[in-house]
């Protein structure tokens, strides 16, 4: 069955980290999100790609080429990001038979998605405690029998996954209306489909839908979890590594690191001397973490470089940011509060008690920064000196 995964979006609310990098190709563990969610269909018998591009469509394109696990992969480019069935739309030359539909930003269990691919027409249900801010399903036995979008009275507390077995048919019925928030919307399709066809409801045991920066840290704990110890660079013999941590070749663990696993340090990086690193980690390739400084459950994009005496926790630091010596995150609210962080303009909660910053790709601190919970810095942006940066820059 072929699988359409929708990755045209530029990710608006993970700004500034989706600035030059469309979020589908953020770091999750060794790759993109979105190559998790292709890697999920090709592991659940999909034997087909059309990956949906358009917002940096080429960096998409050149990380996959034509074949991904060994499975073709097609493209389809849509101008505008006009909504999930457009998405679609924009696939329909490439569909053949009857076809799955994934949303490229959203992480789903393998088990799951390999009974969604092999039931006929389907929808991946997710049950949540509070469904009103999601697509819920209504359901009668195993059949789903309704979708409606973020209900004040829900039926169920099963979420809409964004995860899809469409007919054959169902290509001739994307051409819905313009929905109320002004998009055209997968969820008409799935309506109608629900009205021809027998739907299953696929509960998926583990679902994450990567929307916003602590999620993205979300969606790496979940990856880096699975990794299994697999240690290849040169790592000194004073080096101590514990539990699931790999090291990639060409990657350089020096003396008297200490990495508490899942940690992940990719080819090229460097770690230490004298450095600590735990928790869900990755030391994406080219980053380094230099003398005395600790990392903690956090990413270091491509070519991130922490040099000296600092504390990064909980936070996402973007491709080629520089921080200066003695650079201090702070991730934890002194009166117990979750950390706030601002998405497109309104302050709203991480529901994390601890979570640190954000920073853009190019951002460079000077020495002594001290950074606050929740805190962004837009990419290309500077600190001074001893700075103390309370709100984003
Ligand atoms: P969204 O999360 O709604 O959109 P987004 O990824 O651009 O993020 P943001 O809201 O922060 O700007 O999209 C869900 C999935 O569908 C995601 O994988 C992107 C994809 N998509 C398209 O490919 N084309 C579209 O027109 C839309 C609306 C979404």
């Amino acid at each position: 069955m072929q699988a359409i995964v929708l990755a045209a979006g530029e990710g608006t609310r993970m700004r500034p980290l989706s600035a030059s990098c469309p979020k589908p190709m953020l770091p999750v563990a060794e790759e993109p999100l979105v190559a998790h969610t292709a890697r999920a269909a090709v592991e659940a018998g999909a034997d087909e790609l059309v990956l949906v591009v358009g917002y940096e469509a080429d960096t998409v394109r050149e990380y996959f080429g034509a074949e991904y696990a060994g499975i073709p992969v097609k493209y389809s480019v849509q101008e505008e990001q006009r909504g999930t069935a457009d998405a679609v739309r924009a696939a329909r030359e490439h569909i053949d038979g009857p076809f799955a539909v994934l949303n490229g930003d959203n992480l789903y269990d393998t088990a799951a998605v390999k009974r969604l691919l092999s039931n006929g027409p389907g929808v991946g249900t997710y049950h949540v405690e509070d469904p009103s801010n999601y697509g819920v399903i209504s359901t009668d036995g195993p059949r789903a029998t309704g979708i409606v979008e973020k209900p004040d009275d829900p039926p169920t507390n099963l979420a809409n996954t964004g995860a899809y077995v469409f007919p054959e048919e169902a290509r001739d019925w994307l051409d819905v209306g313009e929905s109320e928030r002004g998009e055209f919307e997968i969820t008409d399709v799935v309506e109608r489909v629900i009205e021809e066809y027998d739907v299953t409801a696929v509960e998926v045991e583990r679902w994450l839908d990567v929307g916003r920066p602590w999620e993205l840290l979300e969606a790496n704990e979940w990856k880096l979890d699975e990794l299994e110890r697999d240690v290849r660079g040169d790592v000194s013999e004073r080096a101590t590594l514990d539990g699931n941590v790999v090291v990639e070749e060409g990657a350089t663990v020096k003396s008297g690191v200490v990495i508490e696993g899942p940690a992940l340090i990719r080819s090229g990086a460097s770690v230490g001397p004298n450095a600590y690193i735990r928790g869900a980690t990755l030391v994406d390739e080219n980053a380094k973490v230099g003398h005395s400084v600790e990392v903690k459950n956090s990413v270091l994009s491509p070519g991130a470089t922490v040099g000296h005496l600092s504390y990064v926790g909980d936070s996402v630091l973007g491709r080629d940011v520089n921080f200066g010596a003695g650079t201090n995150v702070a991730n934890l609210r002194h009166d117990g509060e979750s950390v706030k962080h601002t998405v497109k303009g309104d302050r709203v909660s991480t529901g994390r008690r601890k979570f640190g910053v954000v920073v853009g790709d190019d951002v460079k601190t000077g020495i002594n920064t001290s950074l606050y919970p929740g805190v962004s810095l837009s990419e290309g942006s500077m600190t001074h000196p001893n700075e103390e940066v309370s709100r984003d820059k």
